[in-house]
């Protein structure tokens, strides 16, 4: 379905996510001068984890913390390409004699580094040969899947039981990038979201560009208070450091509020991504704060690479089905065609029509001030009245719509509703087309909230807040179609070739 709204207002879209200067509590950021290690700034709950404040740290060389050894290593992770990669590794921070032992991850930036550590948490169920056992047996089962939708299915269930947290979601983006919920596992007790969509604005742009830096997003829990990095402004670049690529970056406040309204406390989400676009995501939520440690957390991102795979192949496998059905209608249609005095009758009767390959139900022929029609069609009349319109306004090539009113909405009056129509000129100039119709098919959309109430103003007009129900909100979508599949179209523009093709060897 094509929704008509877009929920993803440059409002959303427009909060600066990676300036923030804010990271949540559960690690510490360094930021360092890429030449010398030198520290330029430091978030202030260093003094957590290693006792000394963060001014203390500043302007020294972090090689003066390092274990015999580790500064080369270092220096080669932020020259080599397995950084870019973002595995972590063990750093062990020595300090006033005593040595805290870290799970770090580098981040080269243009013109410094940023250093982020956790403490080392792995619990005995991260162990690397458990967690490479039940990523096998997952990886198996999901190549037994038989559709996208059973993939997506198929992944909640054990991610959720592989992870531990309570609801797993597989979330689907739409070409509106609103979303639509098609796969999911959760505790008895939480809201059920399945088959619900979820407005634009609820994930905006640029935290979906985020999910290309970044292999997740971790919100151990959203009842946090923010650390700062000291200097507030980098003193390299005399800038706000940019955060982007940090998974500890504090969270916007309205997503917290969001997560609040959800009833969750912890949230984790994890990008599908298909042929280099973001497809979906897979979203984990917890009732309580939860915090997986990196083994878990790089379980879970290669997983969602291979969820992404699997989809990716699933896909291609089902367009290829259907390119295969296509081209073989395609060909017992050429048959006809050329059987059949006039490429009209050719087309529109017979066995194996266009209606067939094109999945319509009414199929017309303007050509040479003759109109000739089959199946379910507006009127001549009205057939004249489109053709005239499309010859002004749609003479482009191919053209194809589900939602024809919008666009023309004479086609309102058609007493044989008609929502969707392809136009395949053979002379446009001409008004002389191969049309397609498709009848209306009413669709009712089960909204995750009311989307007209996604941004809640205060009346300062300043403040604003995230919707604070996900109860169903039902739209219905009239006078659309089922939408055209690009391999459809494909097929459209073969067909329109090969009519030429066949007009021209007759007058020639
Ligand atoms: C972030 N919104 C997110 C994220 C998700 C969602 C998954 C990424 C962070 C995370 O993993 O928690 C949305 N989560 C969902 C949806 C489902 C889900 C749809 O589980 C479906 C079941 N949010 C709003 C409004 C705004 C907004 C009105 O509701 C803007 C005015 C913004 N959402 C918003 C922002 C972020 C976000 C700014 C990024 C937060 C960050 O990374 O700091």
């Amino acid at each position: 379905v094509t929704i008509e709204k877009n929920y993803d207002s440059e409002f959303c879209g427009s909060i600066p996510l990676h300036l923030v200067n804010l990271i949540q509590p559960h690690g510490v950021l360094l930021v360092l001068d890429k030449k010398d290690l030198r520290i330029l700034q430091a978030s202030e709950n260093v003094q957590d984890y290693l006792t000394v404040t963060a001014d203390y740290l500043l302007e020294k060389s972090l090689a003066g913390f390092l274990p015999e050894g580790q500064y080369k290593d270092i220096i080669g992770k932020i020259n080599t390409q397995v950084t870019q990669e973002k595995i972590p590794f063990t750093l062990n921070f020595k300090i006033q004699e005593k040595e805290v032992s870290f799970s770090a991850l580098i981040l080269p930036q243009q013109e410094y580094v940023l250093v982020e550590l956790e403490e080392s948490k792995a619990t005995p169920e991260e162990s690397f040969v458990k967690l490479y056992q039940h990523i096998k047996y997952i990886t198996s089962l999901l190549k037994q899947a038989g559709t996208c939708q059973e993939i997506a299915q198929r992944t909640a269930e054990e991610l959720k039981q592989f992870s531990g947290f309570d609801r797993v979601l597989v979330y689907q983006f739409d070409p509106q990038w609103n979303g639509i919920v098609i796969g999911q596992s959760k505790e008895e007790d939480m809201t059920d979201y399945l088959g619900l969509r979820f407005p634009a604005s609820d994930v905006p742009k640029q935290a979906r560009d985020l999910y290309f830096k970044n292999p997740y997003r971790l919100i151990p829990t959203r009842d946090y208070t923010p650390v700062r990095l000291v200097p507030v402004v980098n003193p390299l670049t005399q800038r706000f450091t940019d955060l982007s690529e940090s998974n500890l970056r504090s969270v916007a406040k309205v997503h917290l509020e969001y997560l609040g309204n959800m009833n969750i406390t912890a949230s984790m989400s994890l990008p599908i991504i298909i042929e280099d676009k973001l497809w979906g995501l897979i979203s984990c939520h917890h009732k309580t704060a939860r915090y997986p440690g990196y083994e878990m957390r790089s379980a879970m991102e290669l997983l969602s690479g291979i969820l992404s795979a699997q989809l990716e192949a699933k896909q291609r496998e089902e367009r290829m089905a259907l390119r295969v059905q296509l081209r073989s209608m395609h060909v017992k249609l050429m048959e006809q065609l050329y059987a059949t005095g006039h490429f009209a009758d050719g087309l529109l009767d017979g066995p194996t029509s266009v209606q067939d390959l094109l999945s319509l139900t009414g199929a017309a022929v303007v050509y040479e001030g003759n109109i000739w029609t089959s199946g379910n069609t507006p009127t001549k009349q009205e057939i004249k009245e489109l053709a005239s319109w499309l010859r002004r306004n749609q003479n482009n090539g191919l053209y194809a719509t589900d939602t024809l009113p919008q666009s023309y909405p004479h086609s309102k009056a058609y007493k044989n509703v008609v929502s969707g129509l392809i136009s395949m000129p053979i002379n446009a100039e001409q008004g002389e087309f191969i049309l397609g119709f498709r009848p209306e098919v009413t669709q009712t959309i089960n909204w995750g909230g009311n989307p007209d109430n996604a941004i809640q103003m205060e009346p300062d007009g300043k403040a604003y807040h995230p919707r604070n129900s996900f109860a169903t909100y039902q739209e219905t979508v009239q006078s659309t179609s089922l939408p055209w599949h690009e391999e459809e179209l494909g097929a459209a523009e073969t067909l329109r070739n090969a009519v030429l093709e066949k007009i021209i060897k007759e007058r020639y």
